[in-house]
Order: C-alpha cells, then sequence, then structure tokens
C-alpha cells in the first residue's frame, strides 16, 4: 500500500518565488489545504485531526485554550536532519541553503503559511532561527530587525500569537565555554547585549513568554571550574534582565528550561528542582517559571512527567516543551509526542492548575531525519496534537470521575486529625512523637497498592 507520506508534491517542484515581491502572494503548500476535524477518518488517513477539535469546549475551555499549541521554528523550518554521523538529509524547496535575508524572509513566509493550515496559533524561536547573524552585533541586529518587521506583519496576517522567543546564546564559538557563565566578562558581556535585544524583540511581537535554556552553562571539568562564580554571574544576569523587563515595559513571563547534560558534561540547570533550589538562593523565584522539557527531564534519569509533577506541585510550572525522547537512548532524540499514557499524564497536571496559560505545549520536535517528505512536518504535528487532545479528553475523564485523586488523598487521611494534623500545621515536636509512639505502638502495614492505580489509569486511556 502507498503511505500517505509518499503522496505528497515532489521536492522541488514548486514555483518558489526568487524576489521579494511575490512572496507575499507565494503558496508554499498548494497542495495541503487548512487540515480539518475527522473524527471517523480512517486509519492511514493522517493528514486529518481524528481527535483535536479546536472550539471544542472540555471542562470550560475550549480545546485550543487548554492547548495553546506552538509550532517551533528551529526545528520545523531550521531543521534538516545532520546528526553526528550523517549530513543533512532534509532541503525544503523554500531553502535554498544560504545566509541571505530573502531566505530568511521565504522560509517565513512558508512557516506561517504551515502554521495556518495546521491550525495552531502560537509560535516560538530563538533570534538566530529567524535571521543570519551579521559581521557586528549592529549588523546582526539590523537583520534581526528585518525579519521581526516581517514576522509582526505575518502574525497580525495569519492571528497568529508568539509564545516565546529566545536567544541563541550556544551555537556560536564565542559561546564555546559558556555565555552567562563564561570565565571571559566579554563574552558574558556580549551574552547580556543578546538578550537586552531578544527582551526588545520580545517586547514588540507581544511574546507571552521569554525562555532562558543555558545551552553552554555547565562544565566539562572542574578542574578548570569555579562552580559557585559561575552561578553567582548567572544570577546576576537574570537580575539584570529583571531590571531590564520592568523598564522596557515587557510584561511576558520569564521562564528558565533545565536539562542535565548535552550539549554539556553538566548542565547547572539540571532539572526542576534545581532550578527551583537556584532561584530561590538568589532570591528569583518570584520571577520565573519553569519551561519543562520532557525529553530533558528523562536526560536527567527522571520519568517522564517528573519534572512537570515537580514543577506544578510548587506552583513553578510555567510552559512545556512537548515532545519525548526514546527511552533506550541516552540522548535528546526531540521526538513528537505521540503516547496517549504521557499525553493523559501532562494533561492531568495541566487540568489541576486550571490551564498553562501563559505558556502553553511547545512542538520542541523534530521529524526524524528519514522522514524528508513536506507532509511529514504536518503528519508529525497532526499526530501529536491528536495525541494531546486524547490527552485532554481523558484526563476530564478521570477529574471528573476523581477514582484516582480521591484514592490517592485516602492515602494521607491520617494527617487529618490527630497527631497528623499537628505534623502538617508544624506545631508538634520531636519529644511528643516519642510519646506519641510509646502509647500507640508499632504502626499498621498499608499497602502502596500501586498495581490498582495502574489499572485505574489504565481504564481512562
Ligand atoms: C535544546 C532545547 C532548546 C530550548 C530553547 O535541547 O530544548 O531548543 O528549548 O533554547
Ligand atoms: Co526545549
Amino acid at each position: 500500500m502507498e503511505s500517505p507520506s509518499s503522496k505528497r508534491p515532489k521536492r522541488g517542484s514548486i514555483a518558489i518565488p526568487t524576489d521579494e515581491n511575490s512572496l507575499a502572494s507565494a503558496v508554499f503548500f498548494p497542495d495541503v489545504s487548512k487540515i480539518s476535524y475527522k473524527p471517523q477518518a480512517a486509519a492511514a488517513e493522517t493528514m486529518v485531526f481524528k481527535h483535536y477539535n479546536a472550539d471544542e469546549v472540555i471542562n470550560g475551555k475550549t480545546m485550543a485554550e487548554w492547548l495553546r499549541f506552538s509550532v517551533c521554528y528551529w526545528h520545523t523550518f531550521r531543521g534538516q536532519g545532520a546528526d553526528p554521523f550523517g549530513l543533512p538529509t532534509i532541503s525544503r524547496p523554500w531553502d535554498d541553503g544560504s545566509d541571505s535575508l530573502f531566505n530568511a524572509k521565504r522560509r517565513m513566509h512558508a512557516a506561517f503559511e504551515f502554521m495556518s493550515k495546521l491550525g495552531v496559533k502560537y509560535w516560538s524561536f530563538h533570534d538566530r532561527d529567524i535571521a543570519p547573524e551579521g559581521s557586528s552585533l549592529e549588523a546582526t541586529n539590523k537583520n534581526l530587525d528585518e525579519l521581526v518587521d516581517l514576522a509582526e506583519e505575518l502574525m497580525a496576517r495569519y492571528n497568529i500569537k508568539l509564545l516565546w522567543n529566545t536567544c541563541n546564546l550556544f551555537a556560536h564559538p564565542r559561546y564555546m565555554n559558556g555565555a552567562l557563565t563564561n570565565p571571559d566578562a566579554h563574552v558574558f558581556a556580549y551574552a547580556a547585549a543578546q538578550v537586552k535585544k531578544g527582551l526588545d524583540v520580545a517586547k514588540r511581537l507581544g511574546a507571552k513568554n521569554f525562555v532562558f535554556w543555558g545551552g553552554r552553562e555547565g562544565y566539562s571539568t572542574l578542574l578548570n571550574t569555579d562552580i559557585r562564580k559561575e552561578l553567582d554571574h548567572m544570577a546576576n544576569f537574570f537580575k539584570m534582565v529583571i531590571s531590564y523587563k520592568t523598564q522596557i515595559g515587557f510584561d511576558g513571563q520569564l521562564l528558565i528550561e533545565p536539562k542535565a547534560k548535552e550539549p554539556t558534561r553538566h548542565q547547572y540547570d539540571y532539572d526542576a528542582m534545581t532550578v527551583i533550589a537556584f532561584l530561590k538562593t538568589y532570591n528569583l523565584e518570584k520571577h520565573f517559571k519553569i519551561n519543562v522539557e520532557p525529553n530533558h527531564t528523562t536526560l536527567a534519569g527522571h520519568p517522564f512527567e517528573h519534572d512537570i509533577a515537580f514543577a506544578a506541585a510548587y506552583n513553578m510550572l510555567g510552559s512545556i516543551d512537548s515532545n519525548t525522547g526514546s527511552a533506550d537512548m541516552g540522548w535528546d532524540t526531540d521526538q513528537f509526542p505521540m503516547d496517549i499514557r504521557a499525553t493523559t499524564a501532562v494533561m492531568q497536571t495541566v487540568l489541576d492548575m486550571k490551564g498553562i496559560a501563559p505558556g502553553g505545549l511547545n512542538f520542541d520536535a523534530k521529524v526524524r531525519r528519514e522522514s524528508i517528505a513536506i507532509n511529514d512536518m504536518f503528519i508529525a504535528h497532526i499526530g501529536a496534537m491528536d495525541a494531546f487532545a486524547r490527552g485532554l479528553r481523558n484526563a476530564a475523564r478521570m477529574q471528573h470521575e476523581a477514582v484516582l485523586s480521591k484514592a490517592k488523598a485516602e492515602r494521607y487521611n491520617s494527617f487529618k486529625s490527630g497527631i497528623g494534623a499537628k505534623i502538617e500545621a508544624g506545631t508538634t515536636s520531636l519529644e511528643e512523637l516519642a510519646d506519641y509512639v510509646t502509647k500507640t505502638g508499632e504502626p499498621e502495614q498499608r499497602s502502596a497498592a500501586q498495581e490498582h492505580y495502574e489499572g485505574v489509569f489504565n481504564y481512562y486511556i
């Protein structure tokens, strides 16, 4: 049987505009119309939504409002399928591979048509994804301004908003020893200047959030690294960010995205709890939330939903880079999240916190390097959006029937009264607890009933 992806237009067969005047009316995906909701679609129809119905109301909000999907520019419009062992495999007809401003603009036109046909209302980007680096910071910023002008125009035309932007402080060789934790103050200053511009762009485009992922903030060897000094510097940088944000009136949410390793051997922002501890140590916790990426969580050696649950438990979950890894691989594979159990677990937390806004579900995910067809870009996003729609429906039923939440709460019943209530209120002491045990003796053993909980969870999938 012919696979749906083999029915796509041939690579290179589209009439691609070569001058600026024809860009506004160019069509980059002529064979794709707006992706529709078709719940009865056959199994092999993967260019339709079978579960994601944007305007359907679930628990008082539309699916679109609960899920706040966002397309990321770096994977979907800059990714070419290269890996440490192989050359790029993916080439797009709208991208001639050059660093010209015209190519950058053409790519952006294609990106907005893609997002609009997919029906996604948010996007995200690094500064260097959308515009090429120039010969000086001024020249680079000038390039960026040209593309930000275009982004502003296209965002208005397609009614697409910016979930977040961020600065690429890791790709350029100047950042090989880190950016805000670099041992050289000049590099620190360069990174700070880049972020100043990034915040200006965020303000101008009305970004809902601004993200810091410390790609090179970490160490390769402790022999040459003063970790306390580097973290003190990073904290001082964040204080400058808060003051500049206030000065320019940028009201988006600031987010830190943890990752345990890769590219550095150890990254300072290891996981959600490490970041929360850092923020509290430097009195920054009121100004930041966490952008959790599950593939980063699993790199830290935790279960998929661990950081989402921990950040949410401390009211620090700001947004999610919804992707997944392969459990059998040790690195960041940035796959589209297709596992209904995982999406259900995420949506349980999002429902419990009554929504993730101003954050969202940003697809920090890339098609496999073997998935070279244009339709694969759509199919990947549609599949993940459907997986989240199912997760949302499952989690809503779970929340409504409250079987799991009641059972979980009952496990802690002993803290409702008597000595338990005193422990919870922090009004008892070691002496009183010792007296209590003298009077009551050995506690009764109770089953944790993990298999029961798993069985109940499976019922809703
Ligand atoms: C890298 C990663 C980044 C951040 C933004 O693993 O997740 O793309 O999301 O810098
Ligand atoms: Co990410």
